[in-house]
């Protein structure tokens, strides 16, 4: 072992974990990865009154929870990076401290603002400078939504620190905004390359809250003394990573230098492709991608896709009604059912939102005249394979809007546990998917700490490191004539508002 060892945050929308990843020699001599889950907590939004919350709090204690329980079972981590979910953010009033507890991206207050926002501003206008397919969650409808409301916390706040940087905030007393994160508010502006003041003043956003973008692989500074007595551990230096998970995923993929196309599956599924540069085209609106900031000075062009939250909230509802199945369990029932008896269009904006999403899913399948899915295995079947599909949608969009042809996906994230959507979807998209690493974000936030250590040079040796380090599941397609029907069948199903 060289004794190199990087803690890394991961914080997802249903579950926060800690992992230990260190450098180590193999007998072939070549080295490799080797990543170690010390703790692993759940993560879910609080309802108080009228608002949907995230216990910050909470998390910040898991955090530390595992800080100190990485150097009790031996570790001696030198840095750490956090990363997680997009768009949210905490505000600091002048003495530092955080006003109000963070709204989670899924409360509705920003209902209706994407259009509100749009004929203010106009789409295009807003597009060009803010690169970002609209999302009613993005930094800007929140805080406009916060504006509209006269919340009281937007007149005393003097600094908005995105989540990842709140909490290596509250572990160094360090105010900092990473890039990657700076660029999932839509206040910040890919081509000028920095906050969109004039559009902040625009919507009475505050522009004084923001500050200037450090790029991933920089260290931020060590834990405080304050925090470091509390644990009892030795220092530990705060590295900002790829800070938004997507991004610290897509460091993870195992490609090479040519094109490629990847689909970093969670809660959400992202599907794009990496460039070198935005891709700010009336064409990247009109098919609803993103520009994201990445790691290693890269753009990301990818689109959000609703995901397996779809999933996840069904078995949520049967879990909570003591129907409790496992994800295995519900795959194995899946896989039972009969094939492409209904679909549905996974990003139609009514399964945005929590709560009652079999009954959703459901109604959308009788309102298209479908055969409505009667059990846990035809819920599962009718979702998965609505995946598959949305996702060959996405993969050529992608195509259309680079020009480039993509000769599989590379699929990565706690999703792909999932094999039966691994398999669908190269059926669906009739080429093979890579499969692996499970734990891309984690891996990648790992990666842009042993950069800013000095132990990897850039983002295509770490790459390699990925590639060296864990094996790749492959998953030929078959079955490709009734995965064209069905696929004429998807495209056919309107796509709600
Ligand atoms: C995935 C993700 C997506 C972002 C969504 C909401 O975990 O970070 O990239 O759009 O969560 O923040």
């Amino acid at each position: 072992a060289t004794g190199t060892a990087a803690l890394a945050f991961d914080l997802g929308a249903s579950s926060g974990r800690a992992l230990i990843g260190q450098l180590l020699v193999g007998d072939d001599g070549a080295t490799k990865l080797e990543v170690t889950e010390i703790h692993r907590f759940p993560n879910y939004a609080i309802e108080v009154g009228d608002h949907l919350h995230w216990d910050i709090l909470r998390l910040l204690r898991e955090m530390k929870k595992s800080i100190r329980l990485a150097f009790q079972l031996g570790y001696a981590p030198g840095t750490f990076g956090i990363d997680t979910w997009g768009v949210d953010f905490g505000l600091l009033d002048a003495n530092g401290e955080l006003i109000g507890n963070p709204y989670h991206y899924r409360d509705s207050h920003t209902d209706g603002l994407i259009e509100e926002v749009g004929a203010l501003v106009g789409r295009e206008q807003l597009f060009e400078q803010g690169g970002l397919q609209f999302m009613p969650f993005n930094t800007i409808y929140q805080l406009y939504a916060m504006r509209k409301a006269a919340s009281p916390k937007l007149d005393i706040a003097k600094t908005l620190l995105l989540t990842p940087d709140l909490l290596a905030y509250m572990l160094t007393g360090i105010k900092a905004c990473e890039f990657t994160i700076a660029t999932t508010t839509q206040l910040y502006h890919p081509g000028k390359q920095q906050w969109n003041k004039p559009l902040m003043d625009r919507l009475g956003i505050p522009s004084h809250l923001f500050l200037d973008p450090i790029q991933p692989g920089t260290i931020v500074g060590p834990l405080s003394d304050a925090v470091r007595k509390e644990l009892n551990v030795p220092v530990m230096q705060a590295v900002a990573v790829g800070t938004h998970d997507t991004e610290s995923a897509v460091a993870a993929v195992p490609a090479g230098d040519e094109p490629f196309a990847y689909l970093v599956c969670g809660t959400w599924s992202l599907l794009g492709t990496e460039l070198d540069r935005p891709l700010l085209t009336p064409e990247t609106m009109e098919l609803e991608f993103s520009n994201e900031g990445g790691v290693g000075g890269t753009y990301q062009l990818l689109k959000n896709i609703m995901g397996l939250w779809l999933l996840q909230e069904c078995k949520r509802e049967w879990d909570e009604a003591g129907n409790e199945l496992g994800f295995g369990e519900l795959v194995k029932l899946a896989e039972a059912a009969e094939p492409f008896r209904s679909l549905v269009q996974p990003d139609d904006a009514r399964f945005f939102a929590p709560n009652g999403m079999a009954d959703r899913v459901k109604a959308y399948c009788a309102e298209t005249g479908q055969p409505v899915p009667r059990t846990e295995g035809e819920m599962t079947r009718c979702i998965v394979e609505s995946l598959a599909l949305r996702y060959r949608q996405a993969l050529e969009q992608a195509e259309r809007l680079t020009g480039n042809r993509f000769g599989g996906l590379h699929m990565v994230g706690g999703g792909i546990q999932n094999r039966l959507l691994c398999q669908l979807t190269a059926n669906a998209i009739s080429r093979p998917v890579w499969a692996g690493p499970v734990e891309a974000s984690a891996i990648g936030n790992m990666l842009a700490q042993l950069i800013a250590s000095g132990h990897c040079a850039n983002l295509r040796e770490a790459r390699k490191l990925v590639a060296d380090s864990f094996p790749i599941e492959v998953f030929e397609p078959n079955g490709d004539e009734a995965w064209k029907v069905a696929y004429d069948r998807f495209t056919a199903l309107e796509k709600g508002a």
